[in-house]
């Protein structure tokens, strides 16, 4: 396909001012009447034909202000359809039908059947599915949208905006009209169709406008919908509260779905979800997925605001809406439950999928310039650093002025299309900033380094801290100019307080932060008396590598007194990962202990300071990812080698620090009642953590034998199930449980996705054969992505021993797999291909075996535009 280039955005030629829509829906196939009221834009040339994108699409007919178009004034093809000869000015109307089989759309983009039910995605570019359109995000208009279909197939009939009319029609069918007066972009379109069973609230906004909140869900498991509805209204306070943003339509719907290609989507006033992020009981979910459900309903909600009411004028500024509302259903998480936890989440998802994907060759700038498949942008760079570039304002500018910004930002763009350049615009405007330097980080790709020195000098109480930046040029052939990395630090005093301190001259400090603008810069602190420790990138204040020359006993002093909570928390984690990276480049001596024992009770100090709550304890102890460890070793990656450091590190903690773990498994007797709220979960993960050690240590099963079988809700007993069947795949008592927890869940495929993904993540490279065994599982099949993701996906990513086995045996299995799901669902498929993407760090076997799965892919000839885009990236 070709390459999209930002360079090349111009507006459309014609202007769009309404749509009206009429959908028949019938079984086997659909027809679309599209009126679209258009206008050529003042200084385009009467001879300008209109060009309407379509996909897959057949055209039934075509009429210009009510007439027929003469056979020359068109030409209709599947992908497009030009029309000629239209009024040199002034409006007209085009009306276009169009004929689709909404049965036979296994790409799960445009309109298609998910369990008899009738849905749309349609960003980024699915409308053209629908209909040939001006399909593209700086195109707006109000909707107004009229359903048909039968009543008993369809007893609901849902889209965009209010509720219009409704009523009966011949044949046992019957219709209603949806008006959306807020203008759109044509990605934000849906319409929703079935059986469903359905909750509603009443929610009254700030300035007191009543919303009916409604949550729909296939037949017979609406009981599973209460904690979305909770987390909704949460959604909707806080953002009144913190954003000053209230919510505008009178109704908010939201539609679980069981086929879906994402998490969901944020349409207006219709809220599709893959019903993971919607359904759940403390039965049937871990309460992992209820925070998945509470985050992924509050950024569906938030985009209302960031998102649909401002809206990206092109692709390359996906980040616009994607970054900003990252940031806002983190913010959310962090004022819900707890914020040094949250931070650390966040950032070890960073860490595990962001840094990765900046590091090798996918890696692209937050703001990309050209793309040939924009689905393949829908990126952790994206998403999540794109969400660091925001915080990032908000760390230069301070609460109040980045507040500011934001209003800013909601008053003079409200109904645009808008861009990056006019969101930093409006952050400087409305704090008197210069933020040209800091917009590097929109354009520049890769993760830059941050070297930190330190010289204190006791006789003048003098502190010198040394800052050094570097980004090497990676594949995204992007520039290595410096940027404003701020860095939020302090000088911690042997009290565990701050020290106070004056600053005497170097880079510019504020407050608690420095801004490093320079490549290499100092700062020199006086009277700070007595030596303090230096705590510096508090809150990951930047995505950087650091390298912090500081001795070990002052990192293991902050571990202990750092008021900064999560700086506790990274500290100890860069000191764990380092020596894991060590271990795995080295076999150990016999006489060596698999970590340093300072650093192992410095883990178990925190994981034992009951001051702290559970979730940042269970934090203490969570290692680095065997991929995180990987990423560090950046060559001649041995997975074997990674393994077997990581299992002698759990090993040596489990036995190091067994009185406690016991304690702590003893203090964790359940509640009555469940609850998610976030401290019964952090004392369930805490728990949980205790005995996955304690297993790691003793070699015995029967702790976790005894949880699985006592357990009362899904956490507890997926935590025994896991510790059981990773740890002990040939026990008698792992199989009986395996067996046991498909016999109870087997009906319901969100329980059968865990209990496939458990499997493929076995760590042993017999786990390839497991999962091979699996495919011709009755429950299988390619074409649901929860599945597919289950079991191929959480393979190929999570897998780290199978996937990438020597002998090269899983890498071809899962491109097997790329390539027969690539005929059906192509943005699966390449979602799952990017798992490749790190294949070059790996040693020479592995390197070469990968390099050819990925072109055995490439060679395949009609091999989709998605996955052949990610492997010749991958490949470059
Ligand atoms: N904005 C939504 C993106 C999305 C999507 C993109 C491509 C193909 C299918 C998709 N489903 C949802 C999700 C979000 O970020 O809120
Ligand atoms: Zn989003």
């Amino acid at each position: 396909g070709p390459t999209i280039k930002l360079e090349d955005y111009r507006p459309t030629d014609f202007v769009l001012h309404s749509v009206a829509m009429t959908i028949r829906l019938f079984e086997g196939s659909a027809e679309i009447d599209t009126q679209l009221v258009l206008e050529r834009r003042e200084g385009v040339g009467a001879d300008t034909p209109l060009v309407l994108d379509g996909d897959e699409l057949t055209l039934s007919g075509v009429t210009l202000d009510g007439a027929a178009l003469a056979a020359d004034a068109y030409t209709a093809s599947p992908e497009r359809l030009e029309i000629s000869a239209l009024p040199a000015a002034g409006r007209f109307t085009l009306a276009i039908g169009t004929r689709i089989v909404p049965e036979e759309n296994t790409k799960l983009m445009g309109l298609y059947r998910s369990n008899g039910v009738w849905c749309t995605q349609c960003e980024a570019e699915g409308f053209r599915r629908i209909t040939y359109f001006l399909d593209r995000p700086d195109v707006l208009a109000p909707y107004k949208v009229r359903i048909e279909a039968d009543k008993a197939a369809a007893p609901i009939l849902l889209s965009n905006g209010n509720p219009a009319e409704h009523g009966e029609l011949p044949d046992d069918r019957h219709f209603a009209v949806w008006d959306d007066p807020f203008n759109k972009p044509s990605y934000l379109f849906a319409v929703v169709a079935g059986d469903l069973d359905s909750i509603h609230e009443e929610f009254t906004t700030a300035s007191g406008k009543p919303v009916t909140l409604g949550i729909y869900t296939e037949k017979g498991r609406v009981a599973q919908a209460g904690y979305a509805m909770d987390a909704l209204k949460r959604s909707m306070w806080w953002d009144e509260r913190r954003f000053g943003r209230e919510y505008d339509l009178d109704v908010f719907n939201v539609v679980a779905i069981s086929d879906f290609n994402m998490g969901a989507m944020e349409n207006k006033g219709l809220n599709v979800f893959n019903h993971k992020y919607v359904l759940l009981d403390s039965d049937t979910a871990t309460d992992a997925d209820y925070a998945g459900v509470e985050t992924v309903i509050a950024h569906e909600y938030f985009h209302n605001w960031t998102g649909n009411r401002i809206t990206c004028r092109d692709w390359f500024q996906l980040c616009l809406k994607e970054g900003l509302t990252v940031y806002r259903d983190q913010e959310f998480s962090a004022d819900e439950r707890s914020a040094p936890v949250q931070r650390i989440n966040s950032v070890r998802r960073l860490k595990a999928h962001q840094f990765p994907e900046d590091q090798g060759p996918l890696q692209h700038p937050v703001r990309p310039r050209e793309y040939k498949e924009i689905n393949n942008f829908y990126t952790a760079t994206v998403y999540d650093k794109g969400a660091e570039l925001v915080r990032m304002i908000a760390t230069i500018l301070g609460r109040d002025d980045f507040r500011k910004g934001m209003d800013l930002y909601f008053e003079r763009h409200d109904g645009d299309a808008a861009t990056i350049e006019d969101f930093i615009a409006c952050f400087e405007d409305a704090a008197g900033a210069d933020l040209t330097q800091f917009a590097l980080w929109y354009s520049q790709a890769g993760t830059p380094s941050l070297a930190i020195t330190e010289d204190y000098d006791a006789a003048s109480g003098t502190l010198t801290v040394g800052l050094k930046q570097a980004l090497e040029v990676g594949a995204s052939g992007t520039g290595g100019a410096p940027f404003h990395i701020p860095v939020r630090f302090g000088l911690v005093g042997s009290n565990g307080e701050d020290k106070a301190f004056t600053v005497a001259h170097g880079a510019e400090v504020d407050g608690d932060v420095i801004h490093l603008t320079g490549e290499e810069e100092t700062v020199v602190f006086e009277n700070v008396g007595e030596r303090p420790y230096l705590s510096v990138l508090r809150d990951f204040s930047a995505p950087v590598t650091l390298h912090h020359e500081q001795s070990l006993s002052d990192r293991l002093a902050l571990a202990r007194l750092d008021p900064n909570l999560f700086n506790r928390w990274r500290i100890l984690n860069d000191l764990v990962a380092e020596a894991l990276v060590e271990a795995s480049r080295k076999p150990l001596a016999p006489s060596q202990p698999p970590l340093p024992p300072e650093i192992v009770d410095a883990i178990l100090g925190s994981a034992g300071d009951e001051s702290i709550e559970a979730a940042y304890r269970a934090q203490a102890l969570a290692l680095p990812s065997e991929p995180e460890i990987a990423r560090m070793l950046a060559e001649n990656v041995d997975p074997d080698a990674i393994h077997a450091a990581v299992e002698a590190a759990k090993r040596f903690i489990g036995e190091r620090g067994r009185k406690l773990f016991e304690a702590i498994r003893a203090d964790a007797r359940p509640a009555a009642d469940f609850s998610p709220d976030a401290d019964s979960a952090g004392r369930r993960s805490l728990a949980n953590v205790a005995l996955g050690y304690l297993a790691a240590a003793s070699g015995d099963p029967a702790p976790a034998e005894a949880q699985y079988a006592a357990a009362r809700n899904m956490t507890d007993r997926l935590a025994a199930l896991a510790i059981l069947v990773h740890r002990f795949p040939a026990a008698d008592a792992s199989k009986a449980a395996l067996a046991d927890f498909y016999t109870r869940f087997e009906d319901d495929g969100l329980v059968v996705d865990k209990w496939f993904a458990l499997q493929a993540t076995i760590p042993d490279v017999a786990a390839l054969d497991t999962v091979a065994g699996l495919l011709d599982h009755p429950k299988f099949t390619l074409r649901n992505p929860n599945r597919v993701r289950a079991l191929v996906g959480t393979f190929a990513g999570g897998n780290q021993l199978a996937f990438h086995r020597a002998d090269g045996a899983g890498y071809r299995f899962v491109a097997e797999r790329i390539a027969e799901l690539d005929k059906l669902n192509p943005q699966i498929a390449a979602r799952i291909a990017t798992t490749f993407r790190s294949w070059r760090s790996f040693e020479a076997g592995r390197r070469h075996a990968a390099k050819a799965a990925l072109e055995n892919l490439a060679a395949i000839p009609d091999l989709s535009n998605d996955t052949r885009d990610i492997v010749g990236r991958s490949l470059r």
